[in-house]
């Protein structure tokens, strides 16, 4: 039997055309790093690859990552190259999950850790969504397969692992805690300072001033309004505002030039965070991720008329809230 690894590679030496790798749009840490590392890993196999993601990459730290580690990245904008006789696979994100361009090549592979969407083939899937990072299934095919990562994808593969897993505190499986260790020998110290020490802007301090002044809590429900933000900042806020003693279920919310971008994070077992983003976007937009972290989008357009965004956020949460402790 052959490892994981084996098996995509059988499938991509049979590609007619260029090998693409696609993060999920507007990528994170964790969704570069995977990238990176897996590019790096097929070229260990003689299979050479590109690089592709929508959308801006918006955060300091992430873009401070490119420059660190050389990691050739281009917006789909920037890469006419594209054909549709290119195969496609995706890391940190599956097809149809409302925060991935669709490109002309052919999605023939996915390396995820969300939850799974139903009505999807794929020639080669591994998706695990009690993998607390993507960063992590990738490292794991290093390791399994006797290989070693460089130094550049260790440390990129070990700040993804970080960011998603909140610092090992959030979402960590018993795999995320190996490749943690695995990782750790291999990484450089430094650069994990450099990249902790350029999270955020000063415009991102200046909109978090703002926006921790609209904090408002019903039981254990927070709620956090931020001017116009990047889906990142939207994140971070949120995780600030779980932090928060009374804080159970924290829901952050940016209006923007066309969308309502939302997060929501949960330290309750029984809240799960994905259902709760499903339902803030039921019926006008999207919304999904894991248990304890979620978020989603709702279009301008889509809103109903006449219910401003705050109004309907917690309009919907509440009532979400009192539909589960009606169940319990
Ligand atoms: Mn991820």
């Amino acid at each position: 039997m052959g490892s994981r690894l084996d098996e995509l590679c059988t499938l991509l030496n049979q590609a007619p055309g260029s090998v693409i790798i696609q993060t999920h749009d507007v990528p994170d840490p964790d969704a570069i790093a995977a990238a990176f590392g897996l590019q790096a890993l097929l070229r260990l196999r003689g299979i050479d690859s590109r690089l592709v993601y929508n959308s801006a990459i918006e955060k300091t730290d992430t873009r401070t990552m490119l420059q660190l580690f050389d990691i050739d990245i281009l917006p789909v904008t920037e890469s006419p190259h594209l054909k549709s006789t290119d195969w496609v696979l995706l890391v940190d994100a599956q097809k149809g999950s409302g925060n991935i361009l669709d490109l002309p090549g052919l999605e023939v592979a996915v390396i995820d850790h969300h939850s799974l969407r139903a009505g999807t083939a794929w020639r080669f899937s591994d998706i695990r969504p009690e993998i607390g990072a993507c960063s992590t299934i990738i490292a794991s095919y290093y390791f399994e397969n006797s290989l070693t990562p460089s130094p550049a994808v260790a440390t990129a593969l070990l700040y993804g692992l970080f960011i998603d897993t909140d610092y090992l505190v959030r979402g960590v499986a018993d795999l995320d805690a190996e490749m943690f260790c695995r990782l750790n020998h291999l990484a450089d110290r430094q650069q994990l300072r450099t990249l902790r020490s350029c999270q955020l802007s000063r415009r991102d301090l200046a909109l978090y001033a703002e926006g921790l002044r609209s904090v408002e809590i019903y039981d254990s429900l927070g709620f956090l309004e931020l001017g116009p933000a990047n889906d990142s900042l939207i994140g971070a806020a949120t995780d600030l505002l779980l932090s928060v003693d009374e804080v159970e279920v924290a829901v952050t919310y940016s209006t923007r030039a066309t969308d309502v971008k939302f997060s929501v994070r949960s330290s309750r077992p029984d809240v799960l965070a994905n259902d709760l983003a499903k339902a803030i976007a039921d019926g006008i937009g999207h919304g999904g991720g894991h248990g304890h972290m979620a978020g989603g989008t709702l279009p301008l357009d889509s809103l109903p008329r006449g219910k401003p965004p705050a109004l309907l956020i917690r309009y919907r949460c509440i009532a979400f809230m009192e539909r589960l402790e009606r169940l319990a």
